[in-house]
């Protein structure tokens, strides 16, 4: 069962919220709220942590607004590994580099909600629960607007965590396909790993 909120958990989360009001642009700040909330609806779905869920979705773009240089430039004083993916399409280093800032600049300690930040824009193999809620909650939030299949994507990732993030990895995978960005070896490794596995329910026997 998800919990309910405390009053030191409420006013952390409050706070966060202010910051991230005056770090991001406002789209991406409205972004970031619904995908707070989509993951707290996923959280109360699924039986896990409304605080982690609404941490994390609040935090998971947090380092979405430096430039690509910067964010190059950052990481590599941090001793934070590049990939040579992330060295072609820097850009996805705001989901790594925001996982260090939510530790060492929001005082976040807990390693599940760090991990969510971590892995939401590639996912990796064997996922908690609330590194996929994070994945998803930033595909299908109610303000993304960028495929007419999301109305199916959101039910099926109520009804299944599993089904919709292959469902999403696939999509990502193809769209990834007809620009010129590179692939990152991450996001077809999470693709194999979860496509792999048998996501039907066992019949009742
Ligand atoms: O930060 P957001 O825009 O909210 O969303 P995000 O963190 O999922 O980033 C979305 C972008 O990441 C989208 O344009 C697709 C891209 N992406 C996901 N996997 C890969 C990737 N880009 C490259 N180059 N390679 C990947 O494997
Ligand atoms: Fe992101
Ligand atoms: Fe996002």
């Amino acid at each position: 069962m998800s919990e309910i909120l405390c009053k030191e958990e409420l006013e952390k989360l409050r706070d966060l919220e202010e910051k991230m009001r005056s770090s991001l642009k406002e789209s991406r700040f409205r972004h970031t709220v619904s995908v707070a909330q989509t993951a707290a609806a996923l959280a109360m779905v699924n039986d896990i942590s409304l605080y982690q869920a609404l941490t994390a979705g609040m935090l998971h773009d947090c380092a979405k607004c430096y430039k690509d240089r910067e964010l190059l430039e950052k990481c590599k004083k941090k001793g934070i590994e590049i990939s040579l993916t992330e060295e072609q399409n820097p850009s996805l280093l705001h989901a790594k580099y925001g996982a260090y800032l939510a530790e060492h600049r929001y005082g976040i300690k807990d390693p599940e909600v760090l991990s969510a930040i971590r892995c939401h824009t590639t996912g990796k193999p064997a996922m908690s629960t609330l590194d996929k809620i994070i994945f998803i909650a930033d595909y299908i939030e109610p303000y993304r607007i960028h495929t007419e299949m999301l109305p199916y994507i959101r039910k099926l990732s109520f009804e299944n965590l599993d089904k919709g993030l292959v469902f999403i990895l696939k999509r990502t995978l193809e769209y990834l396909e007809t620009t010129d960005q590179p692939l990152d070896e991450m996001t077809e490794k999470t693709y194999e790993y979860y496509s792999a596995l048998d996501t039907e329910e066992a019949p009742r026997i």
